[in-house]
């Protein structure tokens, strides 16, 4: 057989991967019981995201210029985001609370359908800081969520899982509103939460892109997806705890999301990777009167806010994270019998950026008469082995199988190999292919 390496979208499959959806929490993203694929998500307008942002500039300019807590231009903006939602057969609840002596609001959003006892919530505060109208911080990501709840709607979608979403109040003087929320939440009820996906400043005007590392289906997820793009991720450090997630992930529900940056100041090798000015803050107006519409980086928002529909469309369906890039080796290579050497099957990958994933799956199918004979490698490009199978006494014939690998510390690009040997006298067989996605 001629040696084809290629590079392929695996089908989006169901698997259930020991480990993968292991949690803490009540209701993780569980192994799908039926496999359907998830819909392909649709792309969000740029054009219709910035048109949010453009009402919460003016909301803020007629009202005192800014739409913090306790201000006339919050509950306006809480208004104008409830109203798109209602038109759009949204189940809204305004949720009051008071903090510093003034009334706050929680806007939550239930899209009809879905499995009740799975609930995949998005969230983005809504409040600005007293100092300026709060564009990126937090308008992209409340405009790019409420945007991508509308596409919801356009799509008519009926995931598996129950979407919900929510744009919280009084963050800025400390996760307020979504600790309001999440501690007004019976226990039951938190219990149904799969995941929630915060997106709190995803505009940044010299951006990164970040990836919260809480829980790995979430992230790798949204890996997945900027795999896709041939964009390269960080994972998120500056903010554990400065955002709503924490109030999730708090009582242990799975939680991730997607950061541009604030005031800390991107390095020279970011810019190598994405672009942009080193030595100066992701958002040099954070917190600053300036964070107003010209505050943004458009493809930075419209990668952030098309990443929101493909983690929603991925993790609402029934099956896990969808598998990201495969190459596969079909070359036959003869294994000969103890005490050989042992013999390996290379693949050459690349394009795929970062990290392989702490899922990394390997297909073996190799064929032999005495399976118990074989021992079985993964070997990284750096030359570390995963040990995939040990000998054994079992005498069925073949490896049809697959192995699950954390290689989070490896590097994907470069040549993998298969490494195969044979331990024990008699027998012997060939390695027919194999397999890796990332
Ligand atoms: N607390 C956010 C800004 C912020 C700082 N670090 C992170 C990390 C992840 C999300 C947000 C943030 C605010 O000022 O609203
Ligand atoms: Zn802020
Ligand atoms: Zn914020
Ligand atoms: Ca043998």
């Amino acid at each position: 057989m001629s040696l084809s390496v290629s590079r392929r979208l695996a089908a989006v499959t169901a698997f259930a991967v020991a480990g993968l959806f292991a949690s803490t929490a009540p209701a993780a993203l569980a192994a799908p019981s039926a496999a359907t694929a998830a819909p392909t998500p649709p792309d969000i307008p740029l054009a219709n995201v910035k048109a949010h942002l453009s009402q919460l500039s003016t909301i803020a300019a007629n009202n005192g210029g800014n739409r913090a807590h306790g201000r006339a231009g919050y509950k306006a903006s809480i208004d104008y985001v409830k109203a798109k939602l209602d038109a759009a057969g949204f189940t809204t609840t305004l949720q009051t609370f008071t903090s510093s002596g003034a009334t706050g609001y929680n806007l939550i959003a239930d899209w009809p359908g879905g499995d009740p006892n799975s609930v995949l919530m998005s969230g983005a505060h809504l409040d600005s800081v007293t100092s300026g109208a709060g564009i990126n911080d937090n308008g992209s990501g409340s405009a790019a969520v409420l945007e991508t709840a509308l596409a919801v709607s356009r799509a008519g979608l009926q995931p598996t899982k129950h979407l919900r979403f929510g744009w919280w109040g009084a963050e800025e003087l400390g996760l307020i509103g979504s600790k309001h929320y999440v501690n007004n939440l019976p226990t039951a009820e938190r219990a149904k939460f799969a995941g929630y996906l915060n997106f709190d400043m995803i505009g940044s005007p010299n951006p990164g892109y970040f990836v919260y590392d809480d829980d790995p289906t979430i992230e790798q997820t949204f890996k997945n997806y900027y795999a896709g793009l041939g964009v390269a991720t960080e994972i998120e450090t500056e903010g554990d705890g400065r955002s709503d997630h924490a109030s999730f992930k708090n009582v242990g529900i799975p939680v991730g999301g997607l950061f541009t940056g604030a005031s800390r100041t991107k390095t020279a090798a970011q810019v190598q990777k994405w672009g942009g000015t080193s030595g100066q803050a992701f958002d040099r107006c954070y917190h600053s009167s300036c964070d107003s519409l010209t505050n943004i980086n458009d493809t930075a928002l419209d990668r952030n806010a098309d990443a929101i529909a493909y983690a929603i469309w991925n993790l609402g369906a029934s099956t896990p994270v969808p598998p990201g890039p495969s190459f596969e080796n079909t070359a036959d290579v003869n294994i000969p019998d103890s005490p050989a050497a042992a013999v390996t099957s290379p693949i050459m990958v690349s394009g795929v950026a970062g990290n392989a994933p702490a899922t990394t799956k390997v297909d073996v199918n190799i064929v032999h008469t005495y399976r118990g004979d074989l021992v079985i490698d993964l070997l990284a490009p750096d030359g570390t082995a995963y040990r995939l199978k040990n000998s054994a006494s079992d005498s069925a014939d073949n490896v049809i199988a697959s192995y699950t690998v954390n290689a989070s510390s490896e590097v994907a690009n470069g040549v993998w190999k298969l490494q195969v040997k044979d331990v024990a006298a008699q027998d012997v067989g060939y390695i027919n292919s194999w397999k890796i996605t990332f």
